[in-house]
C-alpha cells in the first residue's frame, strides 16, 4: 500500500477496520516502530490497484498523549493508514468484552457467556455501551478524512455499527461492509439482547458482504424473523430502501505462494525439511490457537489414527504450528494448557527415544518458513469448528503444485464450499471419522492426489484476494448508481 499510485483521478477507497495493518511501538517521545502485520484482509487489498487506498483503524496501542497522537499520526500517514485512538478502557469493554467475549463465539454457534447470569447481564449493557462508542469513534475520523465520491468499505464483527453511523453524518456516503466470520443461523442471533440494534445499523450500509451465500441467506433470515422486514433475492427491503446482500467468498494472493517457492531460501529450507522427516509422511495443522479452530478435536483424531494403526507409528509426523492469540483471556489460557496436556499425552505414549508423533509449537512463523512447511506436507488438517473461509486451506493448496497433497478439511469452514470437491470434508466433532480419513489421505493413489489436487488448484489460483476486493468495490458503485436511479423514477 506504501508503493500505490496516488494519481488523483483514482476514486479513494476508504479502508476501516479494527486493526490497521501495521502494528506501532512506541520507541521515545514522539518516535515510532511501525510493524507491517499482513494479515489476509492486507495482502487481498496490497494487489488492487484501482484505488487509491486508506486505511482507517486502530494501531493497537493506547496513545494518552495529544504529542504522542500527533506523533503516531504522522507517522502512519506515511503508510496511508489513519489511527483511531482508544483509551484502555474501551479497548477492553469493546475489544477484548463485547467482540471477543461475545459476538466472536455467538457468531461462532459457541453460544453467550453463561456464567453469573446477572453479571454477564450488566457487563453485558456496559461492553454494548462501549462497543457503539468505539463504532462512533471510528466514524468520526471516517468522517474528518471523507470527501465526496469516496467509498468506505467497513469490515468486520467490530464495525456493525458503523454504517449506521456513517449514514447519519451523510446518507449520500458510498458504504459497503463485509463480515469475516459466519453469520450464524437466525436462531443463534436471536440470543443476542442487542440483536435488532444491530441489525438495523448493518443495514444502513448500501451493500453487505459474506464470504459464503448460506452466512447470507442466515443475515437475510435473521432480518426478516426478527425485524419483521421482507427478504428478496437482492438483499433486504425496508420501507422502499433495499440494501443488497451478497456472497464474495474471499481468496489469496496465490503467485505470492508460488513465487516463494522459486526462492533460494526457501527451497534450501524445503531440503532441510524433506531430510528432518525422510522416510516419514508430513501431516501439517496451522492454526490461531483459537476454540474455532478445533485443534484438540484434531489432535485427538490424530492419536484415535495412531491408536488404530500401530504400522504408521513411526511413519507419520503431525506439525501443528498455533499462533497464540488473546492470551490476555482465560479461556484461551485453558485452551493452550488443554492442548499441551493433549500433545504430552500422545507424545508420551507413541513416542520413542529419538522421535515423537506431534511436533507443537506456540508460535507465528515467517512466511518463507511457512510457505516451505506447505510445500513438503503431504497431509494438511483444517478442522475447524466453524471458520468464516479459512485461507490455511488456500495457503497449502497453493503450495501443492509438486507434491499434491490431501486437503483434509471442516465442511464448518467456509473453504469447504469452495475447496469441497478437492478435498476430504469431515465433521471434526466425529473423531472416528476424523481419523479413518487421516488413514484415506495417508493411502490415497497418486491419479485421486493428482485429480482432486488439480480442482482445488485451479479455484485458488482463480479466485484470488485481488479479485474478491475488485468485485466487492465495483458492486458496491453499481448498488449506489442502482439506488440513485431507483430513487429518480
Ligand atoms: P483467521 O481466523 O485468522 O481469519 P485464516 O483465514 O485461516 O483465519 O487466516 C489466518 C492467517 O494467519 C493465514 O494467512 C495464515 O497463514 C496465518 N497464520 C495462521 N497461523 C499461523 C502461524 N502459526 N504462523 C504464521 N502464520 C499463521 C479470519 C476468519 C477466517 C477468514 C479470514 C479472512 O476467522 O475464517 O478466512 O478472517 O476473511
Amino acid at each position: 500500500y506504501e508503493k500505490q499510485d496516488a494519481r488523483p483521478s483514482k476514486q479513494r477507497l476508504l479502508v476501516v477496520a479494527n486493526r490497521l495493518p501495521v502494528a506501532a511501538f512506541r520507541t521515545g517521545e514522539d518516535s515510532w516502530h511501525l510493524e507491517i502485520s499482513a494479515g489476509g484482509l492486507v495482502s487481498a487489498l496490497l494487489g488492487v490497484n484501482e484505488f487509491e487506498t486508506r486505511w482507517i483503524g486502530w494501531a493497537g496501542v493506547n496513545v494518552p498523549d495529544e504529542a504522542g497522537q500527533k506523533s503516531l499520526a504522522e507517522a502512519l500517514a506515511e503508510k496511508r493508514c489513519i489511527p483511531v485512538f482508544l483509551d484502555e478502557e474501551v479497548v477492553h469493554q469493546y475489544y477484548n468484552g463485547y467482540c471477543n467475549n461475545i459476538l466472536w463465539p455467538l457468531f461462532h454457534y459457541l453460544g453467550l457467556p453463561q456464567e453469573d447470569r446477572l453479571a454477564t447481564t450488566r457487563s453485558f449493557q456496559s461492553q454494548f455501551a462501549a462497543y457503539k462508542k468505539a463504532n462512533q469513534m471510528f466514524a468520526d475520523v471516517v468522517y474528518a478524512n471523507y470527501k465526496e465520491g469516496d467509498v468506505i468499505w467497513c469490515h468486520d464483527y467490530h464495525l456493525m455499527f458503523l454504517p449506521k453511523c456513517l449514514k447519519e453524518y451523510n446518507s449520500e456516503m458510498k458504504v459497503g461492509w463485509f463480515l469475516h466470520t459466519p453469520f450464524p443461523s437466525s436462531e443463534i442471533h436471536r440470543t443476542l439482547p442487542s440483536r435488532s440494534e444491530l441489525l438495523r445499523s448493518v443495514l444502513a450500509a448500501d451493500l453487505v458482504g459474506f464470504h459464503t451465500y448460506d452466512y447470507a441467506r442466515h443475515f437475510v433470515s435473521a432480518c426478516t424473523r426478527i425485524l419483521g422486514l421482507e427478504g428478496t433475492p437482492e438483499g433486504v427491503e425496508d420501507q422502499g430502501k433495499l440494501t443488497r446482500v451478497a456472497a464474495f467468498p474471499i481468496g489469496i494472493d496465490s503467485n505470492r505462494f508460488i513465487r516463494a517457492l522459486e526462492l533460494p531460501e526457501v527451497k534450501e529450507h524445503i531440503k532441510e525439511l524433506k531430510e528432518r522427516f525422510a522416510g516419514r509422511k508430513v501431516m501439517l495443522g496451522v492454526d490461531r490457537l483459537d476454540m474455532i479452530k478445533g485443534i484438540p478435536q484434531k489432535i485427538l483424531a490424530f492419536e484415535k489414527f495412531l491408536e488404530e494403526n500401530p504400522v504408521w507409528r513411526d511413519q507419520v509426523v503431525l506439525l501443528q504450528i498455533a499462533v497464540p492469540t488473546r492470551t490476555d483471556v482465560p479461556e484461551y489460557q485453558k485452551l493452550t494448557c488443554q492442548v499441551h496436556e493433549i500433545v504430552g499425552r500422545i507424545n508420551g505414549r507413541f513416542g520413542t527415544l529419538t522421535t515423537v508423533p506431534i511436533h507443537h509449537l506456540d508460535r507465528s512463523l515467517d512466511f518463507h518458513a511457512l510457505c516451505a512447511l506447505y510445500a513438503v506436507t503431504d497431509v494438511a488438517l483444517v478442522t475447524s469448528l466453524r471458520d468464516g473461509m479459512n485461507l490455511v486451506s488456500y495457503e497449502f493448496v497453493a503450495c501443492q503444485a509438486e507434491k499434491k497433497g490431501v486437503l483434509i478439511l471442516s465442511e464448518f469452514a467456509g473453504a469447504a464450499q469452495s475447496l469441497g470437491a478437492g478435498a476430504i470434508l469431515v465433521n471434526p466433532w466425529n473423531v472416528t471419522e476424523v481419523a479413518a480419513s487421516i488413514g484415506y489421505a495417508l493411502t490415497m493413489p497418486a491419479d485421486e492426489r493428482e485429480k482432486r489436487h488439480q480442482h482445488n488448484f485451479m479455484h485458488v489460483t482463480t479466485h484470488t484476494s485481488q479479485e474478491w476486493a475488485e468485485t466487492f468495490v465495483s458492486e458496491l458503485n453499481d448498488t449506489v448508481v442502482e439506488a440513485q436511479l431507483r430513487t429518480r423514477q
